[in-house]
């Protein structure tokens, strides 16, 4: 499996880059401005870092907020920044609640209510299908509700092709 290293002072981070380059590659589009953010009750962050080199090396502007941000810094952040999408990372298994709280408040927001969202990573606790609660947070206005793996990334980068394509 091909694996790309990232090192920081006391770390060194050995991670998956098991997609296929060639699909990846068609769905590229380069220049969008992205909002990304982890969700409020989510500590995590690597989860946010990957994301963060995964969107640059495809050519994005990203707006990192960083872990554990809250609804209203998330709107704030998007208001401030007017980013031409969201990208929303959940691991902790709190992110089908979360999400929806964050996507629910961004939609309450004038001129936010048609902005895109997507959000991944692992959703819910595991065992548990989440069907259901992925239906709830694409009522609540999310464009795309991914997973944590290669397929999902690649679905990322094809929202954000449809993204662009749209605007
Ligand atoms: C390191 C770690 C921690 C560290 C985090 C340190 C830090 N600064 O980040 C600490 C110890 C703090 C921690 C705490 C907790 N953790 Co933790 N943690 C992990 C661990 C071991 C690795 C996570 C990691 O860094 N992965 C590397 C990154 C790059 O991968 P990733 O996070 O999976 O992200 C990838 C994908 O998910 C996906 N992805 C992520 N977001 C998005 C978004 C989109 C749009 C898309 C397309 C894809 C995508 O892309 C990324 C790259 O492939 C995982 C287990 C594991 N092996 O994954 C558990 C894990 C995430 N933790 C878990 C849990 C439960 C917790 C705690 C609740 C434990 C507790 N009882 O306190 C707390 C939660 C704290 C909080 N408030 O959020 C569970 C979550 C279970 C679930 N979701 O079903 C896991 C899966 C462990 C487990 N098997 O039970 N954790």
């Amino acid at each position: 499996m091909r694996r790309k290293e990232f090192r920081a002072e006391n770390c060194r981070l050995l991670l998956p880059l098991d997609f296929r380059p060639g699909s990846v590659r068609r769905n590229m589009v380069e220049g969008m401005k992205i909002l990304l953010s982890g969700t409020a009750s989510d500590s995590h962050t690597w989860n946010l870092v990957y994301l963060r080199l995964f969107l640059e090396e495809r050519g994005h502007d990203v707006v990192a907020l960083g872990p554990c941000v809250s609804p209203s810094l998330l709107t704030a952040a998007c208001r401030r920044h007017s980013p031409d999408a969201v990208v929303l990372s959940s691991v902790n298994g709190h992110g089908y609640r979360d999400a929806s709280a964050a996507v629910r408040r961004l939609r309450a927001e004038p001129g936010l209510a048609a902005l895109p969202v997507a959000v991944g990573g692992k959703l819910g606790a595991a065992g548990r299908s989440g069907e259901a609660e992925a239906a709830g947070l694409r009522e609540a206005g999310c464009g795309a509700v991914l997973g944590d793996g290669a397929d999902d990334l690649e679905a990322l980068c094809a929202f954000l092709a449809a993204v662009r394509v749209a605007a």
